[in-house]
């Protein structure tokens, strides 16, 4: 059982809620630890995973009432957050994070790393780091740059400000940004269409979309004929194949 986060399994999709709504859903070992380990042990049967927040926020980030000077900040980062990262990125289904409100530090780079972002318009995203005197980590030197080039990101490092969730879609950082109103059903609409989707689509994609920030066009020509002959040999190809010859919608399996 958890404390620090609530997992609900329903309709094929598991949903990961950070849950310290008094701090803003601040990141302390504990909760670093569970995000892990729910996305790790997923229920069986979890074909998408929505990672959201509790309350008015998604995340603030490290919770800074754990943080002081000469904390081992190099060990926390590798054996803490690297973990819970990893969790995310090695998923083995697609994971959307649910930005219901500010995302903060780690906590926006938390987000950063899932594959496909929604957030609520009142949300924003901040790289909160460096009005502490911190770089960005969790991955965000990583993504920012490689998202919305080096001039935005390099402005939003050293700024420090709140970029809104329109700006952040506008930016192309995230994948879009909805009307308060309709964030509930987007994210349940999109977290459905993933769930009866061809999971193994979804994973070699992630996988040479990743590969892709290091290699050149040769490399990533053999990356996608790997990946491709690999998703030839699936059960959702077959499927995606008959159904379409056959005019009917798909009915994916997920292998
Ligand atoms: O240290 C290491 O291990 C290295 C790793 C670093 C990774 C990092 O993430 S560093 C960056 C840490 N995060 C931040 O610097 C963000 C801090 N928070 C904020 O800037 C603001 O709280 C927000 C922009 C997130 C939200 O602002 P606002 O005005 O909507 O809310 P608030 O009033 O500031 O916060 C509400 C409460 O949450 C408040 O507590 P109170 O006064 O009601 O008792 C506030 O102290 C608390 N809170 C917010 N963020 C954190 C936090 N408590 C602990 N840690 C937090 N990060």
């Amino acid at each position: 059982t958890y404390q620090t986060i609530t997992v609900l399994h329903q309709d094929d999709i598991t949903r990961v809620a950070l849950n310290r709504p008094e701090v803003m859903n601040a990141l302390n070992s504990r909760m670093r630890f569970e995000i892990a380990a729910a996305l790790t042990a997923l229920p069986p049967g979890t074909r998408c995973v929505v990672l959201t927040g509790t309350g008015r926020a998604f995340c603030s980030g490290q919770d800074l009432t754990d943080a002081s000077a000469g904390m081992d900040v190099e060990r926390i980062l590798r054996e803490e957050y690297e973990p819970m990262l990893k969790a995310i990125t090695s998923a083995p289904v697609p994971v959307i994070a649910a930005v219901n409100g500010v995302a903060a530090g780690a906590g926006a780079n938390l987000a950063l790393a899932t594959d496909i972002v929604i957030a609520t318009e009142s949300a924003s995203f901040v790289q909160a780091f460096s009005r502490i005197g911190l770089i960005p980590d969790a991955g965000g030197t990583f993504i920012v740059p490689r998202a919305v080039g080096t001039a935005r990101a390099k402005g939003m490092m050293f700024f420090a400000e709140p970029v809104s969730a329109r700006q952040a879609a506008d930016w192309g950082l995230i994948w879009e940004a909805v009307a308060d109103a309709e964030f509930e059903s987007r994210v349940a609409e999109r977290a459905a269409m993933l769930a009866q989707g061809p999971t193994q689509s979804y994973l070699a994609i992630r996988e040479a979309v990743l590969e892709s920030a290091s290699n050149g066009i040769e490399a990533q020509l053999a990356v996608e004929a790997r990946l491709q002959a690999r998703m030839a040999a699936t059960a959702d190809f077959a499927e995606g194949v008959g159904a379409f010859l056959q005019k009917r919608r798909p009915k994916f399996s997920g292998r």
